[in-house]
């Protein structure tokens, strides 16, 4: 196989093979047993179905041996915090030694001393250490990922945050989403003032950022240690103002109501919801609310509240999975892992760990006309694993089952 090289630039992206023409020898996950094809037509996709049935149209198109691979739309990471200066490992060797997060986050770590490391990183150095993490991703057929912003929490530094995540996005061919997480933590210089700190988050910079176009949707972290109900709700009406989606980091510590709340704004997703109450799961049902599942914060916290998969499930909720990649809470790149560890420790079902990585992460990100499905019309975004069967994908711990990528029709990553 051929190293995964990144790209530097659009026009390189531009630059690498078509994948238009007909992709045969392959077996859709979600039915193995049978031939496929996928026609790809401008980068798009133009037929998908049994190969037996291919429209003779196309038989004259270039072919692409897929050699038995098993295919999955490409994969859709909806949630993390992929753009910081320095890590934490210390803090992970604290937490090891007794301290729980809160803690830590009280004795002045936790996202504060993240914040502290991205101010002090220009933009080429933000976008040199994201890159190298992005890889990582992308080289498990991610194709498109949502990055928030949070570590700069003043106008300056986040704006640098989100230019980061917008050139990544450029640079590498692969879909950016980018969230405005302003209200993550209250900054030091605030200390005592989260009022007026949710005032110049709601009144200055989400205003001013969606105005240079670098916000696609508005998230809160709604926690005890965090932001309350109300200001959550302030920073919310800011949102709605501007026209932007919203979406909240609710109920992973404690049940604050935040889910609810969320869904009354139309929430694309509420994230985490290990204490989500039957009174949110019913909010979100109502809202079309995706619940995006973190096994990789559950893991490293050690927590034991498991989200309330069964309630989910029976009510109908779509459910994502994702890294929720970040310094603190979860350094995890592997999305396979996380499918591994949604089935592990959520007890979710293949079918539904895979849906969580595409078309249900596709939706927490507005983006399910264009990504987490093999579908026509679609541009074309899939992988080619070197598996027999789906449940494979969520087996395996450490394999690299990659064969081909296919992302935004051109082929990034092939053996
Ligand atoms: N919830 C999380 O799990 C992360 N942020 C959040 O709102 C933690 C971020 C960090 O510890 O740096
Ligand atoms: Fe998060």
């Amino acid at each position: 196989m051929t190293p995964f090289e990144p790209l530097v630039s659009p026009a390189s992206h531009a630059s690498l093979a078509s994948a238009d023409g007909v992709w045969t020898h392959l077996r859709l996950a979600t039915k193995a047993s049978e031939q496929a094809a996928i026609v790809v037509a401008d980068g798009k996709i133009g037929w998908v179905g049994p190969r037996a049935d291919l429209p003779a149209e196309f038989a004259a198109l270039p072919v692409h041996d897929g050699g038995d691979a098993l295919v999955t739309p490409g994969l859709v990471d909806c949630h993390t915090h992929l753009v910081y200066g320095g890590q934490r490992a210390n803090e992970f060797a604290m937490r090891l030694a007794g301290a729980s997060y809160e803690e830590v986050a009280r004795a002045g770590g936790g996202i504060v001393s993240s914040v502290r490391a991205t101010r002090e990183a220009s933009e080429d150095e933000l976008f040199a250490s994201a890159a190298k993490r992005l890889e990582c991703l992308l080289a498990e057929g991610v194709c498109a990922i949502e990055i928030k912003s949070g570590y700069g929490l003043t106008l300056e530094h986040e704006r640098k945050q989100l230019l980061v995540a917008r050139r990544l996005g450029e640079a590498f061919g692969v879909t950016v989403r980018t969230t405005f997480l302003g209200a993550h933590a209250l900054p030091a210089e605030y200390a005592g003032r989260s009022a007026a700190y949710i005032d110049l988050v709601c009144e200055e910079m989400l205003p001013a950022l969606a105005a240079e176009g670098l916000v696609d949707a508005v998230d809160v972290f709604c926690e005890r240690i965090a932001f309350s109900l109300a200001e959550t709700e302030q920073v919310f009406k800011a949102a709605q103002r501007l026209n932007l989606p919203v979406k909240l980091h609710a109920e992973q510590l404690s049940d604050m109501g935040g889910a609810a709340l969320a869904a009354r704004y139309g929430a694309l997703s509420c994230d985490h919801i290990e204490h989500l109450s039957t009174a949110g799961i019913e909010a979100m049902r109502a809202a079309g609310t995706v619940a995006v599942l973190l096994p990789g914060a559950f893991y490293t916290l050690r927590d034991t509240q498991v989200p309330p998969i069964a309630a989910l499930r029976e009510a109908g909720v779509p459910m994502a999975v994702s890294t929720d990649h970040n310094p603190g809470t979860s350094p995890a790149l592997s999305l396979l892992l996380m499918v591994n560890m949604a089935c592990t420790l959520f007890r979710l079902t293949v079918p539904e760990a895979i849906a969580g990585v595409t078309e249900h992460a596709a939706r927490a990100l507005g983006l399910q006309a264009t990504h987490g499905a093999i579908a026509v019309g679609m541009p074309a975004n899939f992988v080619l694993w070197d598996l027999r069967e789906a449940a494979e994908l969520a087996y395996w711990v450490g394999q690299r089952p990659v064969r081909c990528v296919v992302r935004q029709g051109r082929v990034a990553l092939h053996d």
